[in-house]
């Protein structure tokens, strides 16, 4: 099954490459979609409901959820669509199947960077089907991708602690406006946390699933283990001891919203 999903979301994802496309702003310069969002999501819809029929599905460009299903795909047909609009290749398609409360697979594919991650529960996580693992790096040496919550500009300040504090006691810090690709990242060793204020599912629900097979741990930001179904905001790390401390750092400087 995983292999046909990963032909399928990689097909999908050629349709992002060469194509003109048209840009909608949905609400504010951050929150846009393009016409190549919602044809990549119409033919994910179409092969997925083929390959698993009867399923539901969860996805960013689609007003209307259909989730009263054992199994639902959660779908972001370009995670980092401001950058995909803007030419810039950290982009993505990302695709989770959910049941009975957990991801069991997740396939995330960046088709100008030609990499594709995809994970099934119990089987450890790949990158374009070699095995991946995070880094065992201290936080000392950490870098965490983060992002200041662009659709919340009003906990900005709070956010920026968060990066700020981490800065001086981690590494560096990365922004690459793609939750699903940055989770990725920390999955294959290159980078050892992430935070984000508030994500909707589709940006971190497939992701959040190859991470935790490649050995990293993600929470919301109270330290509870994540509802891949619903708006959240997101904490993550190679081990646990990394996301002990950020959790603390986040503890102390961010108002959780109740979500
Ligand atoms: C993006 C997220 C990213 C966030 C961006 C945006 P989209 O998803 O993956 O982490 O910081 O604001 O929400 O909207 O491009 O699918």
């Amino acid at each position: 099954m995983i292999d046909k999903l990963i032909n399928i979301v990689e097909k999908c994802a050629q349709l992002m490459v060469g194509h003109d496309f048209s840009t909608i702003q949905k609400d504010g310069y951050a929150n846009i979609v393009t016409s190549l969002d919602m044809a990549v999501q119409s033919a994910l819809k179409e092969r997925l409901a083929k390959l698993l029929p009867g399923s539901g599905f969860l996805c960013e460009e689609e007003d209307r959820h259909d989730l009263c299903h054992e199994y639902v795909w959660v779908i972001d047909p370009i995670d980092g669509t401001v950058n995909f609009s803007r030419g810039v290749e950290q982009c993505a398609v990302s695709v989770g199947l959910h049941h009975n409360g957990r991801m069991e697979m997740g396939v995330v594919c960046s088709p100008f960077t030609g990499e594709t991650f995809a994970a099934v529960r119990g089987q450890g996580a790949t990158r374009n089907g070699e095995p991946i693992s995070v880094s065992q790096r201290p936080f000392a040496n950490a870098i965490m991708c983060a992002a200041l919550p662009v659709y919340h500009k009003e906990h900005a300040k709070e956010s920026a602690a968060v990066l700020t504090e981490v800065f001086l006691r981690g590494n560096d810090l990365r922004r690459f406006g793609t939750a699903a690709l940055e989770l990725c990242y920390l999955a294959m060793g290159r980078y050892e946390l992430y935070f984000e204020y508030l994500l909707s599912p589709w940006d971190f629900a497939a992701a959040s699933l190859i991470l935790s097979e490649a050995g990293g741990v993600a929470t919301d930001l109270g330290g509870k283990p994540l509802d891949t179904l619903a708006p959240t905001g997101v904490i993550a790390a190679n081990n646990a001891a990394n996301l002990a401390v950020l959790a603390d750092i986040v503890a102390r400087n961010v108002t959780v919203a109740n979500n």
